[in-house]
């Protein structure tokens, strides 16, 4: 039947522009869901943009036999910057994105992984370095410095480079250029096409960072090849995989690939370790608890780095990691298509129609979490909590054969940076930080300073 799915009152000609703030569009999402749910629809210029966070419309959704990834306009515009298209921008029918994932997903699983525990200490090292050495009254800019880190983290065990950002007060030309390159394909989604067209300086500028940073990596894989070692990297995997007909993936593609790892993974893994701060600062009962646990599983020695079978191990920390994706999943959302005409929770949707869903909105649902579903609560994910909970209640990693490729490289480093920071230091709320959202291709938290002092009794 044609039922009609509810949604604000469009407006003549603007529809329900006021409805999609640029910059506040998921926290307009979150306070629509309280009138309107559990799927509600926004009037576009360019039509109309489904919602969807009911539990048995994200079961649909989630359904690979009949949905698909929807490549949405952000992830377009970016895709126009690659020579070949990443895992993270392809079509799912894209033969490239097929052989990648085959080729990728043993380079991620679990166990390739924790090879590069090592390496994450040696970034972290340099965190907690520059946290030690503050005189005392001086702030740290805690997004800053996780964005520091990430990046640095993913280009390391992604091919071997170090952007060595602790150590300079400018960004390393591959980062400018990188968040030059984001920033000019963000805006583009808000500019007529014929307006980008006439803006040739910033077209130049985004064509000239774009080649410096294809150049840069693939400078780094040609050296990489003369070596004779391809390395235990990401790159080295790509170098020497091959996908289920045989064969290996051309130059341009493996450049595309490590260039995704960084847009893709930087943003989303600092904005996470940098939320869980901004709870932290609010919850000494939970910093308690979880000093406690990380005290007993690394120690207080701190001369001895954190090894990978210690990682696994805390329980409390990682428990903190997920209630942050569950409020604030830094990728807040996913886009889907049906593959055929069907339903989602008994609406009629065409082959083809996006539909986002919407896992910052599912993420609260009260069914589920009970009466404190907004709230920080790192126990809704203690073992008791977890049983019988529906599959698809807890999305922030996407879903399916789409879903995050780097899902446990991520946790493997914020549950590392997050117990090395907690076995250090005391965080202190110096300025009664109130939590306020940045929004761009990812959220974080806005202008969150705290102050550390180190912790007694550690050598
Ligand atoms: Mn990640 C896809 C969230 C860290 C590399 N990632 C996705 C998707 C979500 C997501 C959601 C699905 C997007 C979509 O359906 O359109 N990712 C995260 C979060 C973190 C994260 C919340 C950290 C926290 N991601 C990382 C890291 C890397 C990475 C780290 C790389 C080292 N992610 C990817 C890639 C994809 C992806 C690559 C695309 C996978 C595919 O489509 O095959």
């Amino acid at each position: 039947g044609a039922r009609p799915i509810p949604g604000p009152k469009p407006y003549p000609v603007i529809g329900n522009l006021l409805d999609m703030p640029s910059g506040r569009m998921m926290q307009r999402l979150l306070e629509l869901s309280k009138q309107y749910g559990p799927m509600f629809v926004l009037h576009a210029a360019d039509g109309p943009r489904y919602i969807a966070f009911g539990l048995d419309m994200i079961d649909d959704l989630c359904d690979d036999t009949r949905f698909v990834k929807y490549v949405g306009a952000g992830q377009r515009e970016l895709r126009k910057t690659q020579a070949s298209a990443g895992l993270f921008t392809a079509d799912s029918d894209d033969p490239l994105w097929k052989s990648a994932h085959d080729i990728l997903l043993p380079a991620f699983s679990q166990r390739s992984i924790r090879a590069y525990v090592p390496l994450m200490v040696d970034i972290a090292d340099q965190l907690l370095l520059k946290w030690e050495r503050l005189n005392p009254g001086e702030a740290v800019d805690v997004t800053g410095d996780m964005t520091r880190l990430t990046l640095d983290t993913i280009a390391l065990c992604g091919f071997g480079y170090r952007f060595n950002s602790f150590y300079r007060d400018t960004q390393h030309p591959f980062v400018a250029a990188m968040m030059g390159g984001l920033s000019e394909s963000q805006a583009r989604q808000r500019i007529p096409p014929a307006v980008v067209k006439i803006r040739r300086r910033a077209q130049r500028k985004l064509e000239a960072d774009m080649r410096y940073m294809q150049d840069t990596v693939q400078m780094i894989l040609d050296e990489r090849r003369a070596s004779g070692d391809p390395g235990e990297d990401l790159l080295g995997h790509m170098l020497v995989g091959k996908d289920k007909d045989g064969k290996v993936l051309p130059d341009e593609n493996i450049v595309s690939q490590c260039i995704t790892f960084l847009v893709a993974g930087h943003e989303t893994t600092s904005g996470l370790l940098s939320f869980a701060i901004s709870y932290l600062l609010k919850a000494p009962e939970v910093v308690a608890r979880a000093q406690a646990e990380v005290d007993e599983v690394l120690g207080t020695d701190l001369g001895v780095a954190p090894t990978a079978a210690q990682i696994g191990k805390p329980t409390y920390t990682t428990q903190i990691l997920e209630e942050t994706l569950r409020l604030w999943p830094t990728a807040p959302a996913f886009s889907r298509q049906p593959l055929e005409d069907t339903t989602v929770g008994g609406y009629e949707f065409r082959a083809g129609t996006p539909i986002v869903a919407a896992s910052i909105v599912l993420h609260r649902n009260t069914d589920v979490w009970g009466a404190d579903a907004w709230e920080f609560n790192p126990d809704h994910f203690a073992v008791e909590a977890r049983e019988g909970r529906p599959a698809n209640a807890y999305k922030p990693f996407g879903s399916g054969v789409r879903a995050c490729i780097g899902r446990q490289f991520a946790l493997q480093e914020a549950i590392l940076v997050l117990a090395m920071v907690l076995q250090r230091f005391e965080l202190i709320d110096h300025a009664n930080y109130q939590l306020k959202i940045k929004e761009s291709l990812t959220l974080k938290p806005d202008g969150l300073t705290i102050q550390v002092k180190e912790r007694a009794g550690r050598t």
